[in-house]
């Protein structure tokens, strides 16, 4: 090690002796990365610098620049390593040698997809890293163990290890926020669009409490805020798809002043008509418009604190959900966000953050767009037409703060929020004979939710670290809208439809590291999660799947799981793989029970349980070609019914080989998924799925410092297929040609 250390230095001095050597005509920026815990020259560092030119650290931890001479933002970053930032300047003719010590980060809980190639901030081992992001979707799919439901060519809802809808948590910074259909056509990773995000985060299973009660995992999307430390760029991206005529255009601008205030702007429409499945058969009525838009503000108090706001707007219409029996006409919503950050207060007081949020969501469905010949003939309600309205509203405060010595990052948060949810429908006759009628939903409930959340993280030693999480949440619930509650009060006589809940959760993460190759995790999770305010208060909500109506039941017990997970990763410079496998076992699960005729009721049943394994693998093979192979398989079973339990996805593989040569980017891709044939029939209705192979390639190519050009083909093989998720085995996209053209300045 001595050795290398020494060797390194040769390098060195020719580098020194080179910058005194010459007049260079710009100034030369280089330096030197090491593991701070064991001074080891780190490989596959990434070097940004401005946002813009990035370069990666070679095996004996070096990289360099040739720069005009000025003054540079430099971001130092690698996966397990704690990042830095900060500002060099270097005056003309000189040469500035760095050495920089990177810090590994204790145990994190969360994956990261950062959004944005262009900032190179992921190592070229993480197969997340993404050069052709074209929507939200594109980024959550990237997630091993994340599956998607599909309703519609539009705003997927995802399924993380087999767990969906109340069992996971969806957050933007961390903020609440929920949807307004009572169908479930509106997830929250609708209202965001790819030009607003920065980062999304995944956590699985029960062991990160810090955004929610959860024990299926929770997926938190961090948006992009303006930056103060870029002056000004824009930049603007046109796009089309063949498989729908998808057009679409988005753009995103920032401005700065003196790094004391900072604006940022973004917005994009996109215009798709209807897709075509594989081998050509055009799926009627999948078309969809829509538009996002958004302004951050940001102001510098001081050095070490700033306060931002940012709204985001997305407005959705005509959309078509062919797998439902109704279409979305028009959704709105709003989303505000107000929030005070401080850092460095104390040497060991290091974060404190205050933040302000109200949200809303307005959304109108109805079967107007379907042929008088489907609404006579159809299982529910034949002959009316059922125009139905739902809104959402979530105001919330979060305060947060972290303290940190060098072993211990404590970090505590309090949190409050309260959701109001109301939902309608009218019933209009074809025929004049029948009269119209009139439902309420959802009757104007109420969620009031407070909870205390700490994390605590401990180094143990060079070796091992630890990670507590604890969260407690009280929710106190309730249905406002007196004529709304009367049918769901006769259904529970003898109860008042208020409840109240304490949840308490807690998870034990342990990792211990062998060598620099090889490192163990170990987690335990003993959590709850919350019903939803549907299954609490929902009124006759018709399941498409299973053809029920659902009545919601206020006295449901919170699902309770217990959980384990354990890990083995191994990493070198060329080859990292990692295998995890997990098992949960959940009591008073929330399911639906056959009341009479077409009509269920939420009820808890005991017991459940889930297990499966992952496993993924990178090589990186020579410089330009890395390959990537990704797999899982989840089991689950319902031990009440003695059946498996449903939207369970089928193993999976993804195998992945990238090819990057200067300033071209590709990526031939094949995802095999096996058939399901473990299919409820009990709790709902689900039928067996077969498997497939779906085979991509994507390129991006740099035409020039501010052009660049993204082009693929999906589906190559125009293979006809459904997922596991799709909701009435609605098929995925055939062969599709897409092309994205990208413009920069700043
Ligand atoms: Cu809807």
């Amino acid at each position: 090690m001595k050795v290398l250390r020494q060797f390194m230095f040769v390098p060195l001095i020719l580098f020194i002796f080179a910058c005194l050597a010459y007049a260079w005509p710009s100034v030369k920026l280089h330096g030197y990365v090491y593991n701070a815990r064991n001074g080891l020259a780190l490989p596959h560092v990434n070097i940004v610098i401005n946002d813009t030119l990035g370069a990666s650290t070679g095996l004996d931890g070096h990289f360099e620049f040739i720069l005009p001479d000025g003054s540079y933002r430099l971001q130092v970053k690698r996966i397990g390593f704690e990042s830095l930032s900060y500002t060099v300047n270097i005056p003309e003719d000189t040469c500035k040698v760095l050495h920089i010590d990177l810090q590994p980060a204790v145990l994190s809980m969360k994956e990261e997809i950062t959004v944005f190639a262009e900032r190179l901030e992921q190592d070229p081992l993480n197969p997340n890293r993404n050069k052709w992001l074209n929507n939200t979707e594109d980024i959550i799919q990237r997630f091993e163990g994340v599956n998607l439901f599909k309703r519609a060519n539009f705003a997927s809802e995802p399924s993380i290890r087999g767990s969906s809808m109340g069992q996971i948590s969806i957050t933007i910074d961390g903020a609440k926020m929920f949807y307004a259909c009572v169908d479930r056509m509106d997830p929250i990773t609708a209202y965001i669009e790819v030009e607003n995000l920065e980062q999304a985060q995944l956590s699985k299973g029960s062991f990160d409490l810090e955004h929610n009660q959860t024990i299926g995992g929770s997926l938190n999307f961090v948006t992009e805020k303006a930056d103060y430390q870029q002056s000004f760029f824009l930049e603007s991206e046109g796009g089309y798809e063949s498989v729908s005529a998808l057009r679409r255009f988005r753009f995103k601008a920032n401005y700065s002043s003196n790094n004391d205030w900072a604006i940022r702007l973004s917005g994009s429409v996109k215009k798709s008509d209807a897709y075509y499945a594989g081998k050509n058969r055009l799926i009627g009525n999948s078309g969809f418009n829509k538009n996002n838009y958004a302004l951050s503000l940001g102001r510098k108090i001081g050095s070490k604190s700033d306060l931002h706001f940012y709204y985001i707007g997305d407005n959705a219409w005509d959309i078509g959900y062919p797998a439902l029996i109704m279409d979305a006409r028009k959704t709105q919503s709003h989303i505000f966000n107000l929030e005070y950050n401080a850092k460095d207060i104390t040497p060991l007081w290091n974060r404190f953050s205050l933040k302000l949020y109200y949200n809303t969501v307005k959304h109108w469905m109805d079967d107007y767009g379907r042929s008088i010949e489907e609404i006579f003939n159809r299982d529910v309600m034949p002959g009316m037409y059922m125009p139905m309205y739902g809104t959402s509203s979530t105001s919330g405060l979060i305060m947060s703060f972290t303290i940190a010595d060098m072993q211990n990052i404590f970090t505590g948060r309090l949190e409050y929020y309260q959701l109001a949810a109301f939902a309608d429908m009218d019933m209009y006759p074809i025929q004049a004979d029948k009269a119209p009628a009139y439902l309420i939903n959802i009757a104007d409930a109420r969620i009031n939710n407070a909870a205390i959340s700490l994390k605590y993280n401990r180094i143990l030693s060079r070796q091992s670290s630890f990670r507590l999480d604890a969260r407690f949440d009280y929710s106190l619930r309730n249905v406002l809208n007196s004529y709304g509650k009367r049918p769901l009060q006769s259904l529970y006589p003898e109860s008042d439809l208020q409840n109240q809940y304490h949840v308490f959760g807690i998870s034990a993460n342990y990792e211990y590291r062998f060598n620099d190759n090889i490192s163990a995790v170990f987690k335990l999770g003993n959590s709850q999660r919350l019903p939803t305010h549907l299954e609490n208060y929902g009124y006759m909500l018709y399941n498409v799947q299973d053809n029920f109506f659902y009545y919601g039941n206020p006295s449901l017990k919170p699902e309770r799981s217990i959980q384990v997970e354990s890990g083995i990763n191994w990493k070198s410079n060329k080859l990292r793989w990692r295998l995890t496998t997990y098992a949960s076992r959940i009591n008073d699960y929330i399911s639906g029970y056959i009341l009479e005729g077409e009509f269920k009721k939420y009820e808890n049943f005991s017991l459940v349980y889930l297990f499966g394994a992952e496993g993924s693998l990178s090589w990186q093979v020579t410089n330009s070609l890395i390959f990537f192979l990704s797999t899982g398989y989840t089991y689950g079973q319902n031990t009440v019914f003695n059946e498996p339990l449903p939207y369970i996805p089928p193993a999976e593989a993804r195998l992945k080989i990238n090819y990057t040569r200067e300033r071209y980017f590709f990526e031939g891709e094949a995802r095999f998924a096996a058939s399901q044939n473990r299919i409820a029939y009990k709790t709902t209705v689900e039928d067996k799925t077969p498997g497939f192979v779906i085979l991509n390639l994507r390129s991006q190519i740099i035409l020039s410092s501010q052009w660049r050009l993204k082009a693929g083909i999906e589906n190559i093989l125009d293979r006809y297929y459904y997922e596991h998720l799709s909701i009435n085995n609605l098929p995925g996209k055939g062969r599709n040609f897409y092309l994205g053209i990208n413009y920069r300045i700043n």
